[in-house]
C-alpha cells in the first residue's frame, strides 16, 4: 500500500467551532493525521511519500471556479476586514436559504462566507486553502498510482473532504478529495468509478457532485440522517436523477448500530458496485464508526477495521482510499491503518 502523505496538512489548524451555542475546540485536529502517520510507519505498511502538484484545473474538474478563487482569497479578505483577525478563525453566520438568491455573489465577505457554505462548525484558517490543495493533490496522485497499476494507495489528509460540494464548505471540508480522485480517475480513462464512503456520516457533498451522473456509482453507510449529521441528505430515497438514477445508493443505519448490523450493509453496498460495473473504487475512509468517536454513534471496534479491510479488498478492484473522519484521536491511527492492513492482507 502506497500512501500519498500531505505534509502540509497541519497548515489548516481550526481553533473553534460552533456548538450548541459555543465556540468549543476543533474535534478535526492535526494530532490525527500524525497519529494515522505515525502507526504507518510502525507497521511498515509501504511507501510514504509525497504529492504531486496536480494543478488548478484538477480541481476544477469538481469545484466551480467561483468557489476555488473564494477558497483561495478568503483569508486575506478575513485579515484585511481587521488585522486583529489574523489571530481569530473565520466563520460563517450567515447562509441564503429557500427565497434568498444563491446567483449573486455579494461584495461582503460575510455574505460570502455563507454563500459557499452550510455550517458554523468549519472554521476557515490561515492554512485552510495550501492545506486544502496539497490535500487534492494527495487524492489525484493516489488516484494516478491506481490507475498506473497499483492494486491500491492511500491519500493521507486533512481537513477531510467528503462533506464539500461543487461550490460549498462545512462538516470540517473544503475540497472534496474523494470526488476529486474519482474525477481523475474518469480522466485517465476508467469507464466507471465507483465511491464507497464509509464514514460515519453521510457524504452528501460527493453525492450531490455525482448525483445526475450515471459514470460514477455513490454507495455510503452512514447514521441515519434523521438524527445524524448532515440531517439534510443521505436518505435511502435518494437514487440519482435524469441520467444518474439508479447510481445512487444510501445505506443509513441507526444510532447505536453494531459491527454485525454495518457489515452486512457493507456487503449490500459492495455487491451494488460489483453490479455498477466500476474499473476502480475509491474509499472515503472515516473511522468515526469507532465506539469511542466522541461525536458518532456507532459501536465497531478497532478488530472490526482488518476485517472491514478483508471485505473491501475481497471486492478485487483498483482502490483508492481517502482519509475522512474519525475524532478518538487516540485510537484513529490503529483504526485506520487497520482497514489498510486487513486490506493488503487480503488484496490479490
Ligand atoms: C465530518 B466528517 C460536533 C457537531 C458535528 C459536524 C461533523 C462533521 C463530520 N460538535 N459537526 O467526519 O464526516
Ligand atoms: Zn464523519
Amino acid at each position: 500500500m502506497i500512501t500519498v502523505y500531505n505534509q502540509r496538512h497541519a497548515l489548516h489548524q481550526g481553533k473553534v467551532e460552533m456548538f450548541r451555542g459555543q465556540l468549543v475546540p476543533c474535534f478535526e485536529v492535526p494530532a490525527r493525521a500524525d497519529y494515522v502517520l505515525q502507526e504507518l510507519q510502525r507497521r511498515q505498511l509501504g511507501e510514504i511519500r509525497a504529492p504531486l502538484d496536480c494543478g488548478r484545473a484538477a480541481l476544477q474538474r469538481i469545484h466551480s471556479a467561483r468557489y476555488l478563487d473564494f477558497l483561495a482569497s478568503a483569508w486575506d479578505e478575513w485579515v484585511a476586514l481587521d488585522p486583529a483577525n489574523a489571530g481569530r478563525d473565520a466563520l460563517p453566520s450567515v447562509w441564503p436559504v429557500r427565497s434568498l438568491r444563491c446567483d449573486v455573489l455579494p461584495a461582503n465577505f460575510a455574505a460570502r462566507m455563507g454563500l459557499f457554505s452550510y455550517d458554523a462548525g468549519t472554521p476557515l484558517t490561515s492554512g485552510t486553502w495550501a492545506a486544502a490543495y496539497d490535500g487534492a493533490c494527495c487524492a489525484v496522485t493516489a488516484a494516478h498510482l491506481v490507475h498506473a497499476g497499483a492494486r491500491s494507495a492511500f491519500a493521507l489528509t486533512r481537513p477531510p473532504g467528503h462533506h464539500a460540494g461543487s461550490d460549498f464548505f462545512g462538516g470540517y471540508c473544503f475540497l472534496n478529495n474523494a470526488a476529486i480522485a474519482a474525477q481523475a480517475l474518469r480522466d485517465a480513462g476508467a469507464a466507471r468509478v465507483a465511491v464507497l464512503d464509509i464514514d460515519y456520516h453521510h457524504g452528501n457533498g460527493t453525492q450531490s457532485i455525482f448525483y445526475e451522473r450515471a459514470d460514477v456509482f455513490f454507495a455510503s453507510l452512514h447514521g441515519d440522517p434523521h438524527t445524524e449529521y448532515p440531517f439534510y441528505l443521505g436518505y435511502a430515497d435518494e437514487l440519482g436523477a435524469g441520467p444518474g438514477l439508479g447510481y445512487n445508493l444510501n445505506l443509513p443505519l441507526p444510532r447505536g448500530s453494531d459491527f454485525a448490523r454495518w457489515r452486512a450493509a457493507l456487503a449490500q453496498a459492495l455487491q451494488r458496485i460489483a453490479h455498477s460495473g466500476a474499473q476502480a473504487l475509491v474509499v472515503s475512509l472515516g473511522v468515526d464508526t469507532f465506539e469511542g468517536d466522541p461525536i458518532s454513534g456507532f459501536t465497531l471496534r478497532s478488530a472490526d477495521y482488518l476485517q472491514v479491510g478483508a471485505d473491501l479488498a475481497a471486492a478485487g478492484l483498483p482502490t483508492v482510499f481517502v482519509f475522512e473522519g474519525g475524532y478518538a484521536v487516540d485510537a484513529v491511527g490503529v483504526n485506520a491503518v487497520n482497514v489498510l492492513d486487513g486490506f493488503a492482507q487480503h488484496a490479490a
